[in-house]
């Protein structure tokens, strides 16, 4: 993979965030996928998003599979740790990785093939394990990489470039990430970062697993007529449900004065997410009402996109299984073995 580092000298008076860092510091390599792909319009979103919440750089990590989507890691935190893993095994090196460390916030970066083909049995696990992540898809319907098959995603009867139609039904990685257990559910589009940036802020402040499928159109496989994840079609059957805004725990809290009809959810650490219904009464605390909008409205070609589904309780891996709250890697052998008193009692109590 060519690797291309950005020149360092910025503009002096960059804007800065609360930690002093300029969204310089938030950004990575230069982008090597074809201009206009809706990968690189997610990246910023993310950089865009990381940048706002003030997030320590050395404090997250990035994980991908394989594909153009899970390139895009390189293109983003370029001072955040960053493991690229093989094709559909992103979600078991993160989990793992969570495992030994709870301290890092862990981003997972997918692709449809990534996630819906090869890595669909993994993806499962770690929605129903409630793995603490913000989990991407970024979903062109296309395998982009190897240069333009049908994927998972691809809508039945949906074209390819050569004009050959899908045959197979498509899954709904919204709906499977639903059924599955993930407890924040949103569908992006890479062409509005304006909803974007918010989602993915709030899944960074959610605990548990935060799943965003955004669609992202291929430029150079899936964005022609026929096809129903094209910039086109997008723009034309895109159903927004919310718009959001993002409000941090920290001052100043600017109020808009903002009229009715707008929700204030709490989210884990304090801040908090304004949402503003624009299309169908959709309780987004209803798992049911989730996956029965998201059929009613795919069955009329319709693309959901928003908040589709938040649980503010929500349960984490590490609080079901009662992990160390200490990176394993800096456990001392005292942690580790508590002497021949604590054996002596556990054996008692096997007796
Ligand atoms: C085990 C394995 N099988 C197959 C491949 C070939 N391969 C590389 S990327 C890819 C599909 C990528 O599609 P997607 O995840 O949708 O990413 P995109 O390029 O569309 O962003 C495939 C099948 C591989 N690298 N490894
Ligand atoms: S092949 Fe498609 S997905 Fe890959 S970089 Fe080009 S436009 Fe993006
Ligand atoms: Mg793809």
């Amino acid at each position: 993979m060519s690797y291309l580092a950005k020149p360092k000298f910025h503009h002096p008076a960059l804007e800065v965030n609360a930690l002093g860092l300029t969204h310089r510091d938030y950004e990575g390599a230069i982008s090597t996928l074809c201009a206009g792909c809706g990968h690189d319009s997610i990246s910023a979103a993310i950089i865009r998003a990381c940048f706002e919440l003030a997030l320590p750089p050395h404090r997250v990590a990035k994980l991908s599979g394989i594909g153009c989507s899970s390139k895009t890691p390189t293109y983003m935190l370029g001072q955040s740790h960053g493991f690229n893993s093989v094709h559909g095994r992103m979600p078991s090196v993160l989990t793992g990785a969570s495992l030994a460390n709870r301290e890092l916030r862990y981003l997972g970066v997918s692709g449809d093939g990534d996630t819906a083909s090869i890595g669909l049995g993994q993806f499962a696990h770690a929605m129903r394990r409630g793995v603490d992540m913000v989990y991407i898809v970024e979903n062109n319907g296309v395998y982009g990489l190897t240069k333009g098959q049908f994927s998972a995603t691809s809508d039945k009867g949906s074209k390819s470039k050569k004009g050959v139609d899908n045959p197979d039904s498509a899954l709904d990685l919204a709906a499977l990430a639903l059924q599955l257990g993930a407890t924040f559910v949103a569908r992006g589009f890479s062409g509005d970062k304006g909803q974007l940036v918010p989602l993915i802020k709030a899944a960074f402040e959610h605990r548990g697993a935060a799943f965003i499928d955004v669609v992202s159109p291929c430029i150079a496989f899936n964005n022609h007529e026929g096809s129903t994840k094209s910039f086109d079609y997008v723009r034309e059957h895109n159903l927004a449900l919310n718009s959001l805004d993002f409000i941090t725990a920290k001052p100043p809290i600017v109020s808009d004065g903002a009229a009715g009809g707008v929700e204030t959810i709490a989210l884990h650490d304090g801040s908090t997410l304004r949402l503003r219904k624009l299309a169908d009464d959709h309780d987004f605390r209803d798992r049911s009402a989730a996956v029965a909008l998201l059929e009613r409205h795919s069955a009329r070609g319709e693309v959901v996109t928003g908040l589709i589904y938040l649980n503010d309780e929500a349960v984490d891996m590490h609080q079901r299984l009662k992990t160390a709250k200490t990176p394993l890697n800096a456990l001392a052998e005292l942690d580790l073995c508590p002497g021949s008193k604590a054996l002596e009692a556990i054996n008692a109590s096997l007796r």
